[in-house]
């Protein structure tokens, strides 16, 4: 089985590095020349979470701009969904006509930026609440023990090669799980990252730090109020409780991990936030559904893109 993983932020690399154990010659798309270069001169470190280093030699990298690259069977298209519509046309020059497209954006709505061109029989979503950590061009960090559920976006099956993927890894001990209600799923993690990301984001914390950070709770419950009655209208019943306790079990879990929107603002980067808070609003909005809490977050965040982070 060839694999391609388009997209080496801190998703992408940490399993690049995982799935080269498995499948050498897992091809690795980079946006730049230069990152391309440097994994192949220095091999991709991964740190894990016991502190050890260790290093991948056996990938494909390539730059993703290339004229030739390989058909792949599966390819795990981790990049921000601000990326998504970009490189949409693109991403069928490493498919072939049965090949599965893994989706690992936060957020929702990434199936629809990848347009007319991809067929949704063949999408998946893969929903994690693992952290990792960009070090540097060439080196993650495996911050936060979780878990990852993937499900076909609209479908009831999961194809033969899929499953067959899920299953090595799952012997290998990776927590993954095929999920028939990755709706669902990728609604909890939805609620997850619009309390996470731009809290941690606009108070320049790490995901542990943020529970004990004055003022949390209240925004907690404003934001998960808000998405609970959103997907109830969407026809996805949330229980606001646990979601509060999955918020905090995630901080736990990813305490030294800075969220993904920290990263993006730290980098001076554009966020994902109009597809997590944003996308709260916009759905609220079609059902006459008041979002004070997420608009004024999706504001926050857009202000903090231009204006950099506050001190931590
Ligand atoms: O998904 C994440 C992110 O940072 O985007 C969590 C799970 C919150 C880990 O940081």
């Amino acid at each position: 089985m060839k694999i391609a993983v388009w997209g080496a932020g801190a998703v992408g690399l940490l399993w690049a590095h995982r799935l080269a154990g498995f499948f050498p010659g897992t091809l690795l798309l980079t946006r730049t020349r230069e990152q391309r270069d440097k994994i192949r001169a220095e091999g991709l470190a991964l740190t894990g979470l016991d502190g050890v280093h260790r290093i991948a030699r056996n990938l494909d990298v390539r730059w993703s701009r290339e004229e030739r690259l390989p058909a792949c069977d599966v390819i795990f298209l981790t990049v921000k969904q601000t990326v998504v519509p970009v490189i949409a046309a693109e991403v069928r020059r490493v498919g072939h006509s049965s090949s599965d497209i893994w989706l690992w954006q936060n957020g929702m709505g990434q199936e629809r930026l990848l347009g007319d061109d991809i067929d949704s029989h063949r999408l998946y979503r893969a929903v994690t609440t693992e952290g990792a950590l960009r070090e540097g061009p060439a080196c993650v960090r495996h911050t936060g023990r979780g878990e990852t559920r993937v499900g076909p976006v609209g479908g009831e099956s999961i194809s033969p090669l899929t499953a067959g993927l899920i299953r090595v890894l799952v012997s290998s001990g990776f927590s993954i799980f095929p999920d028939r209600e990755i709706d669902r799923r990728a609604w909890e993690k939805l609620a997850i990252n619009c309390v996470i990301n731009p809290l941690t984001a606009l108070w320049n914390v790490s995901n542990g730090d943020l529970p004990g950070r004055e003022g949390f709770s209240a925004w907690m419950d404003g934001i998960l109020k808000e998405v609970v009655r959103v997907a109830e209208a969407e026809g996805i019943v949330l229980s606001e409780a646990e979601l509060s306790e999955k918020v905090r079990a995630v901080c736990r879990d990813t305490a030294a991990n800075r969220s993904s929107m920290l990263q993006d603002l730290l980098r001076g980067e554009k966020t994902e936030v109009d597809y997590i808070n944003g996308a709260v609003g916009e759905k609220g909005k079609q059902h006459g559904i008041p979002t004070p809490f997420n608009d004024r977050l999706t504001l926050l965040v857009h202000r903090a893109e231009e204006e950099g982070v506050p001190e931590g």
